[in-house]
């Protein structure tokens, strides 16, 4: 890392840390200002590609509004203050809820950037030890809590998400996702547009279901406009033509699966005819990519968040998972498989595990089962609002702004008002941080070294690549801020020393690993490797222990060619281990070592489906869905000018033959109304949309007084959460966004 003079002009290389995507950039650097942004050609992943976000990180770093300082409450507002004056308030304001045994009024919400900085990967852990609360909320109950659930139950381990071979594969099923837009979600695979254009190239197929006839459904073979909220019934009408046409070919899967001979009778129902009029999708099609599915020889069925935060989300998961395995495609070259990143552990041992369990403990007022430790954030208004023993009082976010990321956000944003406390760690001072008494803000992307700890574990192929900060900062970095907060939670004096939690967190990964038999170290000295780990700071010296004892480590043998974070300050582009290979049966941690289709969850969830399946379909009411764009990421990038001064971009979508039926014009202003509010919204009449559904992106509604946003204030727009009602998946606890019943009149 170095700083410049003015007139010194450097090039670096990056990670881009803003997407799933991972891709390498090239960033011109004159003294302290960001003049270029390119794709990294060299890149071993993203061979030079990148999206506008990429192209904004400078604008993100220089951009005046970002937080550099800490800033507490005085009075009704915020004003700057030293770091010490501000982790002094977060252990005052935090103490009479730290000495509660157990602590029942405290509680944290983690938002979606703390799987993309080092620092929220390796150091949130130790913090929610140190908290030891119940009220643990994410994002991922937002998200995809139902694909960790299915894969909880299927394989023993809610980590183990298997992606599409998509550089390999001949047939792509997708669901629910729009990679055109989003630059693909648990599928780190930069550039899908150009590996997706690649598979039809070579003759393979893309049939893409999805509402919208999104930019990725305009580049399918076949896309299929179903009803929102139908995926579960329509993936088991699939499964079920494939069992009961004998088209099922497991192989090698079926000797570690349990399950397969009862499924014909739980399938049973769901045949193509039965699921149609649900689906919106006739049963000739439905059989026609079911045989079609069967028949390819290597493919891949990918469903994403369009099919998870929907009422059936975990069956979804669940469905898709049986599509893969029932065509034998589940772990095989050119299918869905397990990645394996360089500082993984390798599955050495048997198979199996003490499997997952839900519903450890439920949340207060709804009795919301635990997921994951998580309850689910649509609850968290209510476990504010309601009065009572274990009423929640005071709340730490991280990187999170559930005011409008997150369902019934106006309601949310008066339940945070009326905390006792809050903190939040943060670069800006938004819709959700304005409720809180003190801000930490860490510092900017650019100042942080990076490592890509969550991505490289959903990566197309092993690869790793390491980024050193572009510029020096003074200020606590994320790690820092979140080992600080843990010692004020463990009660330490103020002013400890946060290195403390640093050498106990490195001394246990350490100790693991002398201990595990196939490791390059077992049974070596821990303070012998402790002394020789390498690394600027704590995060940096967690990832060359995970390298060097991963699968192509150095083993911490002088003379080894291997893996350590040396070796990739010396290779800028990161480095390529090649195509993601089989894993199972090694991979499952299931009680019996197994595939385990039959669970109690499942089948409550399948006589829930077909309950739905015989009730008459609603028709009238128009169906709310998402929309996610190329220029957003969820809610914070909109202060930044190249990627929110465009054309309106926060419009409700509608079919023409809607707004004819409806009275509305192109343009006019619409009102929009759910059971969980209203908004006025510009209509715009547009071809993607299917009749009876509309759609309206989220992360807009930068309405709030008392931010410190002008640029997304300006383009304030509405917040498509202040509509979503907030009824969840039960099993995951996945909030439901898509599929919501609104009415839509001429404002
Ligand atoms: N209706 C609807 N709602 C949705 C979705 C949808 O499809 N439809 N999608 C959902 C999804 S997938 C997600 S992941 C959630 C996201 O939900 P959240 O994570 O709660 O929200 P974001 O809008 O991503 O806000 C991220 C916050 O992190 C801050 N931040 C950015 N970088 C850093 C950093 O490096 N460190 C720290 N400490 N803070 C940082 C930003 O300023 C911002 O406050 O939204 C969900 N909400
Ligand atoms: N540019 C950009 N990129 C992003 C983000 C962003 O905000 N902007 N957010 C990032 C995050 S946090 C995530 S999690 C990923 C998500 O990445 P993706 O999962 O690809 O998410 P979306 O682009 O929202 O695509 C979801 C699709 O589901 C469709 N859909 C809605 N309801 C239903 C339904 O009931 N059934 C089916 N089959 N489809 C439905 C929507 O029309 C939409 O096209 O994107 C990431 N990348
Ligand atoms: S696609 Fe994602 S990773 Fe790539 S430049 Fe855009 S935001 Fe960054
Ligand atoms: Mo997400």
């Amino acid at each position: 890392m170095a700083t410049g003079t003015a007139d010194e002009r450097r090039t670096v290389y990056r990670t881009c840390p803003l997407c799933e995507a991972t891709c390498g950039l090239e960033l011109t650097v004159e003294g302290e200002r960001v003049t270029r942004v390119r794709g990294d050609r060299e890149d071993v992943l993203s061979g030079g590609y990148l999206c506008p976000k990429g192209v904004a990180l400078g604008e993100l770093h220089h951009d005046p509004d970002r937080l550099r300082a800490p800033l507490v409450r005085d009075g009704d507002g915020l004003r700057e203050a030293s770091w010490e004056e501000a982790f002094e308030r977060v252990a005052a304001g935090l103490a009479p809820f730290l000495a509660e045994n157990p602590r029942r009024a405290l509680g944290i919400y983690v938002g979606n950037p703390n799987v993309h900085n080092l620092g929220g990967a390796l150091f949130l852990r130790p913090l929610l030890k140190a908290l030891a609360t119940r009220h643990l909320y994410t994002a991922s109950t937002v998200d995809q809590m139902p694909k960790h659930v299915a894969s909880g139950l299927m394989f023993g381990d809610p980590a183990a998400l298997p992606v599409p071979d998509v550089d390999r594969c001949d047939y792509l099923l997708m669901l629910g996702a729009n990679p055109w837009e989003s630059n693909g979600s648990l599928w780190t695979a930069p550039d899908l547009p150009r590996r997706l254009r690649a598979l039809r190239r070579r003759g393979g197929r893309l049939v893409v279901v999805d509402p919208r006839r999104t930019r990725t459904a305009e580049h399918a073979d076949l896309h299929l406009a179903i009803r929102p909220g139908s995926d579960a019934p329509w993936l088991l009408a699939l499964a079920h033509v494939i069992v009961d046409e004998g088209l099922a070919r497991p192989g090698r899967l079926a000797d570690f699966s349990e399950g397969l001979d009862g499924l014909a009778a739980r399938l049973a129902a769901f045949t193509p005819e039965a699921v149609a009029a649900q689906c919106d999708i006739d049963a000739a099609t439905t059989r026609a990519v079911a045989r079609e599915l069967a028949a390819a020889s290597r493919a891949a069925v990918y469903a994403r968040i369009g099919t998870h935060a929907n009422p059936f989300g975990t069956l979804a998961a669940w469905a898709t998972e049986l599509l893969n395995l029932l065509t034998g495609n589940l772990d095989r070259e050119g299918g869905v498989m397990f990645p394996r990143a360089p500082h993984d552990r390798p599955d050495d041992g048997e198979p199996g595990g003490r499997g997952f369990t839900t519903g450890r403990w439920r949340s207060r007022v709804s009795a919301h089962p635990e997921v994951m430790g998580e309850l689910p954030v649509a609850a968290l208004a209510e476990e504010i609002e309601t009065p009572g023993e274990g009423q929640l009082r005071a709340l730490i976010t991280i990187a999170g702004n559930p005011v409008l990321s997150t369902p019934a956000g106006a309601r949310l944003d008066r339940a945070l008002a009326g905390l006792d406390f809050m903190v939040s760690v943060d670069i800006y001072l938004n819709e959700t941080t304005r409720h809180a008494d003190v801000i930490l803000p860490p510092p900017s992307p650019l100042e942080r070294s990076h490592y890509d700890y969550f991505f490289m574990r959903f990566a197309v192929r092993s690869v790793a690549n390491y980024s050193p900060a572009v510029f020096a900062s003074d200020a606590p970095g994320e790690a820092a801020i979140l080992m600080r907060l843990a010692l004020i939670a463990r009660g330490a004096a103020a002013g400890a020393d946060p290195r403390t939690i640093e050498q106990e967190n490195l001394r246990g990964l350490v100790e693991r690993e002398v201990g595990r038999p196939g490791s390059a170290i077992h049974g070596c000295a821990v303070d012998d490797i402790l002394a020789r780990i390498d690394g600027a700071d704590a995060c940096e010296r967690v990832i060359d222990f995970l390298l060097r004892t991963g699968p192509w480590g150095d083993g911490f043998a002088s003379d080894s060619p291997g893996l350590s974070l040396a070796t990739l300050r010396a290779h800028p582009h990161g480095i390529d281990f090649g195509p993601m290979q089989p894993r199972l049966p090694g991979r499952l941690r299931t009680p019996s070592g197994r595939i385990e289709l039959a669970s109690a969850l499942i089948d409550g969830e399948l006589s829930r489906a077909r309950a739905v399946l015989a009730e008459p379909s609603r028709d009238g009411a128009l169906l709310l869905i998402g929309r996610r764009e190329f220029h957003s990421n969820n809610s914070w990038l909109h202060n930044l000018p190249s990627l929110i001064e465009r054309p309106e971009r926060c419009t409700l979508r509608m079919h023409a033959a809607d707004a004819a039926r409806l009275g509305l014009a192109d343009g006019a202003l619409a009102r929009v109304r759910s059971a969980a509010g209203e908004v006025e919204v510009p209509l715009e009449i547009h071809a993607e949309m299917r009749p009876g559904v509309v759609s309206l992106p989220h992360g807009y509604g930068h309405r709030y007084a008392g931010t410190r946003l002008a640029r997304a204030t300006a383009h304030a727009g509405v917040s498509a959460n202040d509509l979503v009602v907030g009824s969840v998946d039960g099993p995951s606890g996945n909030a439901v966004l898509n599929g919501v019943p609104v009415t839509v009149a001429p404002a």
